[in-house]
């Protein structure tokens, strides 16, 4: 069914003014020093992340608010306020400095959504350890591959995760001193016995802090140094794009083996010194309604897979619950189908809203913040202290693209706060991402009139078919219109006549059985919507779309498993590890 291209916002309804009244004037007025002002900077000079996200409230009026409250998979919530993370994230850095941890030192990270993980993390920062947070389902060798790349000299885990994935393999890390287990009775005593104080390394807004690693399609996987001081881009952005406020319950569900589990699940709630929900079950639908039932969600970050899923457990599971508190619910990690967005606004009742980033920007970049109106099925605009063009590579140099709703690569003008600062040993790789002060994302988009941005597809994604050029993203929105359709993830496959055809695969909702019926429907809804130049000449059913550990439908499997080619690294698709 249409649905209006719009949601107005009304300025009246907001229950709690948002930080960002006016994108426009706010961009204009904005400077990343006057972001910098937010932060306190350590006692005596430098920058250091764990400060700003834990110290500085430990030691001042926060001190007793509830930083985390964790879920654990089973049994009781437990509360961890500002001081009780500070001291716990001092003895996590007082053992590592005591195992040889020294500034520059990488520390790896294989936990669950266990306090474990927030209080290492956070004391190796403090030690001045470069962290590396990896994804606890990772098998033995995804895991030594990220080790060995980044010169590992700890990993911290838990005794579990150290007999599944880390034994097999511990003697292939040259490089790794010693590994954590922090429920094992010996680290539990050495962590007891450890001082709650740790004067924290002086390290300054260039020393790296995080290592985030990102597949690249085939081949090793990159990693992308991270810094100190892109903290003040976490800070900027919590309040701009999830508009963080003090008594805010906040939400992030990605995994903390992925940036966004890092960004926004560890630094940016903590540096605004809210208090976070950390549940340590995946996905399940009703226990996440439930949880932002009971634990009062007010912000609530997730991705649109989750979406998805909750949509595909169908609406009576959502009507059961009441989300009074919910003010407001942002996604990142793929294109939000426009039917996720109304699906928000009649399942919880807000819209959800878009942001755009990557592993290699480090934090958001483009988004739709709360006051702005939200146009289903658009990434929002970019942020203050974000310049965004689109430019086509071309032999002399990028030519800027200035007229609406033409398509083009997404450029960001370099120089933010949380800007990667390296593809860790690959130099060369990394100076081809730039060019005349430009960072070349590798996403496709346009801009309409408006200056909202559009999300057309990864580059290498994109479909060429009788001379158009098609987004998958277009594509999978429109067949998820129809009521039957779950998810849905479109191809090119090659053709001789012209170029390539569309293919989609698609996964029902609970309740819809595959068959020949459906597929006619589903081919003649897709050639009214789309026309019969862009509507997918042939559609197949699956039980689930391949994705990657952070959600991400993997288009390039669906390509190499329909034409029988190699399936190249796979070690960030999801599984059974
Ligand atoms: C944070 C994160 C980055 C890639 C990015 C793009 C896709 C992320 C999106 C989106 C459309 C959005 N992506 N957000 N595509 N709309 N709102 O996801 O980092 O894992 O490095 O992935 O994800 O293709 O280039 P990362």
């Amino acid at each position: 069914m249409p649905r209006p291209p719009i949601i107005r916002k009304d300025p009246g309804a907001f229950v709690v003014a948002p930080n960002l009244p006016d994108t426009d004037a706010a961009r204009a007025a904005f400077s990343w020093d006057s972001a910098r002002a937010g932060l306190q900077g350590l006692p005596g000079g430098g920058l250091n992340i764990a400060h700003e996200a834990v110290d500085r409230h430990a030691n001042g009026p926060r001190a007793n608010h509830v930083a985390l409250r964790w879920l654990p998979a089973s049994g009781a919530a437990r509360d961890i306020t500002y001081a009780q993370l500070s001291r716990e994230s001092n003895r996590y850095a007082n053992v590592l400095r005591g195992l040889g941890v020294v500034k520059g030192d990488a520390v790896y990270v294989l936990c669950g959504r266990i306090p474990a993980l927030y209080a290492a993390v956070l004391g190796a920062l403090k030690c001045g350890a470069v962290v590396s947070p990896m994804f606890s389902a990772f098998g033995p060798e995804p895991l030594k591959t990220r080790v060995n790349l980044g010169a590992g000299k700890v990993l911290v885990t838990t005794e579990a995760l150290y007999a599944r994935r880390v034994r097999k393999v511990e003697g292939e890390m040259p490089t790794l001193r010693h590994v954590l287990r922090v429920d094992d009775p010996g680290t539990r005593g050495m962590l007891e016995g450890a001082p709650e104080r740790f004067a924290v390394e002086r390290t300054g807004a260039e020393d790296p802090a995080f290592l985030h690693f990102t597949s690249g399609t085939t081949g090793m996987p990159k990693g992308a140094v991270h810094v100190h001081g892109a903290v003040a881009a976490h800070y900027a952005t919590g309040r701009f794009a999830l508009d963080l406020h003090p008594e805010d319950v906040f939400w992030c569900t990605a995994d903390p083996g992925w940036i966004t589990g890092t960004s926004y699940g560890i630094v940016a709630p903590l540096a605004h010194g809210v208090t976070s929900l950390v549940d340590e079950a995946e996905f399940d639908a009703e226990r996440w309604y439930r949880n932002l039932q009971e634990q009062g969600v007010t912000v609530w970050y997730t991705a649109p897979t989750a979406i998805r899923l909750l949509m595909k457990s169908g609406a009576e599971v959502a009507r059961r619950y009441r989300f009074p508190q919910l003010r407001f619910v942002a996604s990142v990690g793929e294109p939000l189908n426009p039917e996720a967005v109304w699906w928000g606004k009649e399942a919880l009742g807000l819209p959800i809203h878009d942001n755009w980033w990557q592993t290699e920007t480090g934090g958001i970049m483009i988004a739709n913040t709360p006051a702005m109106d939200v146009k289903p099925g658009s990434m929002g605009k970019p942020l203050p202290g974000i310049e965004a063009r689109i430019v086509h590579r071309r032999e002399g140099g990028l030519a800027f693209v200035e007229a609406p709703d033409t398509e083009g690569e997404l450029a960001l003008r370099a120089g933010w706060p949380s800007m990667f600062r390296a593809y860790l040993g690959q130099e060369e790789r990394y100076r081809k991402c730039f060019a005349e002060g430009w960072y070349l994302s590798g996403d496709l988009v346009r801009r309409d009139a408006e200056g909202y941005f559009w999300f057309v597809g990864r580059a290498d994604d994109v479909i060429k078919s009788a001379g158009h050029l098609i987004g998958p993203f277009e594509v999978e929105s429109v067949l998820m219109e129809h009521p039957a359709v779950a998810e849905a993830g479109v191809i090119g496959k090659p053709d001789p006549v012209v170029g390539e055809v569309v293919k989609a695969f698609v996964s029902l909702k609970a309740g819809h059985q595959p068959g020949e019926d459906l597929r006619l429907q589903l081919l003649a809804h897709a050639r009214k919507r789309l026309g019969a130049a862009v509507a997918p000449k042939e559609i197949a059913f699956a039980d689930s779309l391949p994705r990657t550990r952070s959600g991400k439908i993997m288009r390039r499997l669906l390509k190499a498993r329909e034409l029988g080619l190699p399936e190249g690294d796979l070690s960030t698709l999801e599984g059974p590890a």
